[in-house]
């Protein structure tokens, strides 16, 4: 088997941070200002009812933060289309209701959305243009979006990495000249077996993309080996464990307690696969919401790519805010480091490649990939307070 290292020197420029295009947020609602507002393309495993409602969450909290602008949402039904079996579903099952629902709470228009490939690509260079025409709309739109768009467009993705890949592949120089950063929530952290769920969905367009030279600011969801999250003796230990997004919201019902009535009732709608009316389901009255635990991953890369930092409030919990909102609230000296992202050149055999392995260095100082890493022992608890700070602020 030839061994020859085929490494990914992901050393280049790297866009302008879209964050630095941040300024003044304000953080209640009767604040808002006009400001320039980062433009969005996200793809989500976004469904009614939910597979997980962590895409609910992510959703909200996507929508709440007024520095974007979401210019397309892509449904990425890639985990749910590929059998005819009860885990299938339909077409009027992909995100088009949470995301009706959102765009109602928060007074924001409903971007253009489509549903993206239904199958993986066929090598990490494909285009999946032999896929059915049902599926092409995602990376139509992607594609679309990025030639229309004015300026840099920051990419989110929160599922498989399938349509992003396909639209690099299909023009990689548009994406080179239009994406200012990607933010990809899948793997399993620097080195060895990446079988995450949102990165084994579609192994070879999660390596495209990580190999694409874009600028990538890369999340893995959990470490290596059982599934679990890092704790705080790795985090101590500064070891490979800590590099993932992943945290617990331990009690749903508290996370939500400040909630609006209307944002209450979206998760509401969610949790209980409620098939009612969903607009009308906003306004009604109040009913429990699970005390169950829910385990959450993107919450961070919307801080980061926002220029939010999180700060410790005056009256305890913390904040993910901008320095200027938190200069205004009296906490600028109360930042917390909760996890930064670091650069790491990536590499892998050919025998590495077949059984999905990836080796990470990252003793480099500069990469188009840089990797997420918890750098606070108390990561967890922080990252469930400022997600439940910034769901109450509707
Ligand atoms: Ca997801």
């Amino acid at each position: 088997m030839n061994s020859v290292k085929l490494k990914w020197l992901n050393i280049s420029l790297v866009g302008v941070l879209p964050f630095l295009l941040i300024v003044c947020f304000t953080y209640s609602c009767a604040e808002k200002q006009e400001t320039k507002r980062i433009p969005i393309i996200y793809s989500s495993d976004l469904f009614n009812p939910p597979a997980d409602p962590d895409d609910h969450y992510d959703l909200a909290t996507l929508f709440m933060m007024q520095e974007f602008d979401v210019k397309a949402f892509i449904f990425d039904v890639s985990n749910h289309t590929r059998i005819a079996d009860e885990f299938s579903r339909t077409p009027d099952e992909f995100g088009r209701v949470p995301l009706e629902q959102i765009a109602a709470i928060t007074g924001r228009p409903i971007p253009p959305y489509s549903i993206g490939l239904n199958q993986p690509l066929n090598s990490p260079d494909g285009q999946a243009k032999e896929q059915v025409a049902q599926f092409q709309g995602g990376v139509d739109l992607i594609l679309k979006s990025l030639r229309e768009s004015d300026e840099k467009v920051l990419m989110f993705l929160v599922g498989s990495c399938t349509d992003f890949a396909a639209a690099y592949n299909r023009d990689p120089e548009l994406l080179r000249q239009k994406v200012s950063a990607m933010y990809i929530s899948a793997g399993n952290g620097p080195s060895g077996k990446q079988d995450e769920c949102n990165a084994g969905l579609d192994p070879n367009a999660y390596i495209c993309l990580l190999k694409s030279r874009l600028p990538i600011y890369w999340c893995p969801c959990i470490p290596n080996g059982p599934y679990r999250q890092a704790t705080k003796e790795d985090v101590l230990a500064k070891n490979d464990n800590t590099y993932n997004t992943c945290f617990t919201i331990p009690n749903q019902a508290e996370c939500l307690k400040n909630v609006s009535a209307r944002l209450h009732n979206f998760f509401h709608y969610a949790f209980t696969a409620s098939k009612e009316d969903p607009i009308p389901y906003l306004n009604r009255t109040p009913e429990e919401l699970t005390t169950k635990e829910k385990w959450i991953w993107s919450t961070p890369a919307f801080f980061h790519a926002a220029g939010r930092k999180i700060y410790a409030g005056l009256n305890g919990g913390y904040f993910a805010c901008s320095p200027q909102v938190a200069q205004k609230l009296g906490i600028s000296d109360k930042e917390v480091e909760v996890y930064a992202f670091a650069p790491i050149q990536l590499s892998q055999t050919e025998l590495e490649a077949q059984e999905h392995i990836i080796q990470g260095n990252l003793n480099v100082k500069e990469s188009t990939v840089k990797v997420f890493q918890y750098i606070h022992p108390d990561y967890n608890e922080i990252m469930e307070s400022a997600l439940s700070n910034i769901l109450g602020t509707y």
